[in-house]
């Protein structure tokens, strides 16, 4: 009697998932990506090569906002962004760019500068222009502007919003200029608007989509919003979260998931409970569905993909164990359950 080696039964069964990585999965469907951090991937290889092996694309944490790409006025810093740039290519991922106006990470200099109108429209111009041609043909998409909006749908006061003369004019001045500029520097470039706490419908998300729909009719080059779905365990809109998407691409935009994690209560050490970690695979497994049910959902990104290197214990105490990976670089319950969603979505292609 013929056998065939274990292997092959596996292989030809279609549960190699063994070899299978996030990356390998979603190949051909969407773009998996997470923020890095250039420190960690020196640093750590266990974080260099899980980075590597599972995504495609990666975004730098906060290497391109404004307090680490331009520590004087007259002085810009590639350094730290450049490196990750290279680690991308050197890995073939691409690399969104996060981001070129936004209310926090606003240096010293600039917040505390007396500046006029004039001052802040050419500092803003100028940024912009430098920044999208440095890495122009790099970047394959940008987060333009972040966080523009309040809860309540107004527009949140910044050293852009409360300078008129950094705008164009109309309700959405600074934001348009700078889409608009970003355009001129690299017309390959993807332009997204990103936000959070929009995601489930709500006034942010009407302001939200009143704004791209306002974009689209009068030609502001915009090609994207950026849904980027900070969740807990009690916040994730499953029931609207592909309605709402589907709001923007019936636009003609793209959407991208771009910051997803979703926090669970921690103890001493920064664990949580297997219950937890499983309703928590769920919740992933919630918004990774609901992109690819989306036609122009294409990229699902995480904010961070390890336990053991995430931004969330340093911003909220008591919580954690928000990402894929355990503080070991172990993979979690949430990611068998994605891996086996994007698997399934290339099956179905
Ligand atoms: O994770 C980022 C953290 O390391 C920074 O200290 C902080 C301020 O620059 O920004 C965090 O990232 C934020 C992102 O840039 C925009 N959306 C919310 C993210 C989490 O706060």
């Amino acid at each position: 009697m013929f056998v065939l080696p274990i292997a092959a039964v596996v292989c030809l069964l279609g549960t190699s998932s063994e070899a299978a990585t996030l990356r390998s999965a979603a190949h051909g469907r969407v773009h998996i990506g997470t923020a890095a951090k250039p420190g960690f991937i020196s640093e750590d290889g266990r974080y260099a090569t899980t980075l590597a092996r599972e995504f495609d694309q990666l975004e730098p944490e906060n290497e391109m906002k404004w307090s680490l790409l331009r520590p004087a006025r007259d002085r810009f810093d590639f350094a730290a962004a450049d490196e990750l740039v290279r680690f991308a290519k050197q890995n073939g991922m691409l690399v969104r760019g996060h981001t070129l106006l936004w209310y926090q990470a606003v240096p010293k200099w600039l917040g505390e500068g007396q500046w006029t109108w004039n001052d802040l429209s050419q500092l803003m111009a100028n940024h912009i222009q430098t920044v999208v041609r440095h890495f122009a043909g790099s970047v394959y998409a940008w987060d333009v502007v972040n966080e523009a909006f309040h809860p309540d749908g107004s527009l949140r006061s910044s050293i852009w919003y409360d300078s008129p003369g950094t705008g164009v004019g109309g309700p959405y001045g600074y934001i348009e200029r700078a889409f608009v500029l970003a355009h001129a520097a690299d017309p390959r470039a993807k332009l997204f608007y990103n936000d959070y706490a929009f995601e489930g419908g709500g006034p942010k998300f009407e302001a939200i989509l009143a704004m791209a729909r306002d974009f689209k009719k009068r030609g502001v080059p915009i090609n994207g919003i950026g849904f980027q779905c900070h969740f807990t365990l009690n916040s994730i809109p499953a029931a609207t979260l592909q309605k709402n998407m589907r709001a923007f691409t019936d636009l003609g935009l793209e959407v991208h998931i771009t910051e997803l994690d979703v926090r669970l209560p921690v103890d001493g050490t920064g664990h949580a409970t297997p219950q937890d970690l499983e309703r928590q695979a769920q919740m992933y497994g919630e918004v990774v569905r609901a992109c690819l049910a989306v036609r122009g959902c294409s990229a699902i990104q995480v904010w961070g993909f390890s336990d053991a290197r995430s931004w969330i214990p340093r911003f909220f105490s008591g919580q954690g164990a928000g990402t894929l990976f355990d503080q070991e670089f172990r993979p979690k319950p949430a990611y068998r359950l994605v891996l086996d969603l994007l698997t399934g979505a290339a099956a179905a292609r």
